[in-house]
């Protein structure tokens, strides 16, 4: 550990020259295409999501001006029904998984002492899906035939009968391209997390934040076959003549609503976990102190992973559901609160029993707690049947969604920006823009949000492009579209803080907040290699408690540990492979593949579907090994 033992001698130079010619990606365009480098790509992922949450954060905006007051005339109703679709679409799929991957696709090699993840060019196909995929549900709105359905889309509005255009066929078959890229992203990272621990690193010394992406990995691999089949299915009745949801040909509409909850609930665990798992890394760094019930936190998040496949029906209470069977999904929904609230008295022990450092990041992560009880606790009012009754689909709904989504969510995401920035880019953010952005947010969010639960139990249903004047709504909805905005102010501070902070330029170093996990072991930004040494783990606080020392080089080849699951015993190095633009053509014949079935132009689908055979034949093939003549 050459930033850790001091000045660096001959000999690591000598290394860190080696290994850079193994493991750098060259400053061509070709390479910058085809790099499979985790932090390249993991940034790829997060900015990508950046500019979709932009896009629907201006959906939004749009939406707020529209309620600001009365029988608005802003936009028409078709539109409405295409910003709110678009806007709740753009955000649960191309911005909040996407963005938590990311940190995720970054964060876990160096977390874990590894140099990759597990399959790097599954990596780069899997981004680049991501991108065509959203560009694919977006060009929707160059011809105004936006999905404008909702996010969930339920039939037999979604039925060809009521969606006569092309509005649907772009929701389903942009989130079946999206879903090959979130099944492809899970796969790697759970193999990564249980095969390519730093020799040392048990599985009860794994940072929480991969407990989290472990578990959301492996919710998404089971999460997404309800979703793909729903969304298949519908295709095939709105085009294709089959029966599933169409009750007057002996379907039925409830199917869908099953599907998609089945999926959709574990999805908003798998939007929301990692982001306990980001707070669970930031509240121990500025308390001082390990994080309280380490363990108990990460079982509390496994089983909220878990419980989270046993509650959808919540969604459905008002379809007429026999009794029984609603009175256990109730019962089912209001249990999740009990791991919630483990990792909610977790976070406030550690800070109880520690010394606080109120910087940014850990303004971010007290907001979250904050909001996360407030939208946790309205979860749990909508499990209460009856209650439910009363407010589903109202604005009380909004509120619920964006206290856990945003309020949670996005302020956790915010929370790991001003953490790990500085290990990202090398440089501080301006603490005093950082704290500007936060308070302006915070004041936002709540003076937007909170009144909502009122509009809502009022009344005031959700997706509805007016109101009338003299029903009790006007005053509270002047009141939510000028906290919004002033969220949005707060947010685009952040961003110029980003390029504020870099003329500065206040180095960062490999670890500016004195934190325990292996990431800041590395340099800041890490290099290529990540570490000259596989570091070798001895406790579950590292950087700590001495409890890392330097192990093998491993500068022969593009080679990395894999590790037993369990107790992370060395099994051998393995080799990574190369960078490949061949995972962009398989993606751009992927959307080949979609816009054939889009436009039902079956030449396409047939070369859609070869290409993407022969190109990902290409980068699957086993190459051969650059070996490097090792000194003798
Ligand atoms: C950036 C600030 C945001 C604002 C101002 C905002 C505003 C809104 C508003 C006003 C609606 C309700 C539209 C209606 O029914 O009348 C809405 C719906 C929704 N929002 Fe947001 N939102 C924001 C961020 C987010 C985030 C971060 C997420 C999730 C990660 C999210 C997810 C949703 C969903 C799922 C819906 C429901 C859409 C539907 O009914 O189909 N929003 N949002
Ligand atoms: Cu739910």
């Amino acid at each position: 550990m050459s930033s850790i033992a001091g000045p660096i001698s001959e000999g690591d130079l000598e290394l860190k020259r080696r290994l850079t010619s193994l493991w750098e990606t060259p400053h061509t365009w070709l390479a910058w295409i085809a790099t499979v480098d985790h932090k390249k790509l993991g940034k790829r992922y997060i900015y990508t999501a950046f500019a979709f949450f932009f896009i629907g954060g201006v959906e939004a905006a749009i939406i707020r001006a529209q309620l600001f007051r009365p029988e608005n005339t802003l936009v028409s109703p078709e539109a409405f029904n295409q910003l709110f679709s678009m806007h709740g679409t753009t955000m649960m799929f191309l911005f909040v998984q996407p963005v938590l991957s990311g940190f995720s696709f970054y964060l876990t090699p160096l977390m874990i002492g590894s140099r990759e993840l597990a399959f790097p060019r599954l990596n780069a196909f899997s981004y680049f899906v991501f991108l065509l995929s959203g560009i694919f549900i977006y060009w929707s709105f160059i011809g105004g035939h936006a999905p404008d359905a909702g996010w969930f889309n339920y039939t037999p509005l979604s039925s060809i009968k009521y969606s006569t255009g092309v509005n649907i066929d772009y929701y389903a078959l942009g989130l079946l391209f999206f879903g090959i890229s979130t099944t492809a992203g899970a796969c790697n990272s759970i193999v990564t997390i249980l095969k390519m621990r730093a020799p040392g690193m048990s599985i009860d010394r794994m940072p929480l934040f991969l407990w989290s992406s472990l578990t959301m990995s492996v919710a998404a691999i089971f999460a997404m076959p309800p979703l793909t089949v729903g969304l298949g299915m519908l295709e095939l009745e709105r085009h294709w003549h089959f029966i599933f949801f169409d009750v007057q040909r002996g379907g039925s509409p409830l199917l869908w609503q099953h599907l998609f909850w089945v999926f959709g609930h574990p999805w908003v665990y798998i939007v929301f976990l990692p982001a306990t798992g980001m707070l669970s890394m930031v509240v121990p760094t500025f308390s001082r102190r390990p994080m309280v019930g380490h363990t108990f936190v990460a079982l509390a998040t496994v089983v909220t992973g878990l419980v989270g496949f046993g509650v959808w029906v919540h969604h459905m209470f008002a379809v007429g559901m026999p009794q029984l069977s609603m009175s256990f999904f109730g019962a089912a929904s209001m249990t999740v609160s009990i791991p919630s609230a483990v990792q909610i008295f977790a976070w406030l022990g550690t800070i109880w029993y520690g010394r606080v450092v109120f910087k940014t990041p850990m303004l971010f992560a007290l907001a979250f707690v904050f909001q996360f009880v407030i939208g946790g606790i309205s979860g749990v009012m909508t499990a209460a049947i009856p209650f439910d009754w009363q407010i589903t689909d109202t604005y009380f709904i909004v509120a619920h969604i964006h206290y856990v989504l945003a309020g949670g969510t996005l302020f956790g995401v915010f929370a790991a920006i001003y953490y790990w920035f500085p290990k990202m880019y090398g440089y501080m953010l301006d603490e005093r823009v950082g704290k500007w952005s936060f308070w302006v947010m915070f004041i936002g969010f709540n003076v937007g949000f909170f009144p909502m639960h009122i509009s809502g139990l009022l009344g005031m249903p959700r997706r509805v492009y007016t109101y009338l004047p003299g029903e009790g709504l006007t005053a509270l909805n002047v009141i939510s579209t000028i906290g919004v905005y002033v969220f949005a102010i707060g947010l685009l501070l952040t961003l110029f803080n980003l390029f504020w902070s870099r003329r500065a330029w206040v180095p960062a170093g490999p670890n500016p907040w004195g934190a325990a996990t292996l990431e800041w072991l590395a340099e800041s930004p890490p290099e290529h290699f990540n570490f000259a040494h596989i570091p070798v783990v001895h406790s579950r606080e590292p950087l700590w408690d001495g409890g890392v020392t330097p192990g093998p080089a491993y500068d022969e080849a593009r080679l990395t540990p894999r590790t037993s699951t369990l107790d992370a015993t060395l099994e051998e190095p393995i080799e990574m492979p190369e960078d490949n633009a061949w995972t962009l053509v398989s993606s751009i014949a992927l959307l080949v593949l979609f816009a054939g079935l889009l436009y039902r132009s079956y030449p396409w689908v047939i070369a859609g579907f070869a290409v993407t055979l022969f190109s990902a034949a290409r980068w699957m093939w086993p190459t051969t090994t650059k070996l490097l003549e090792t000194e003798a």
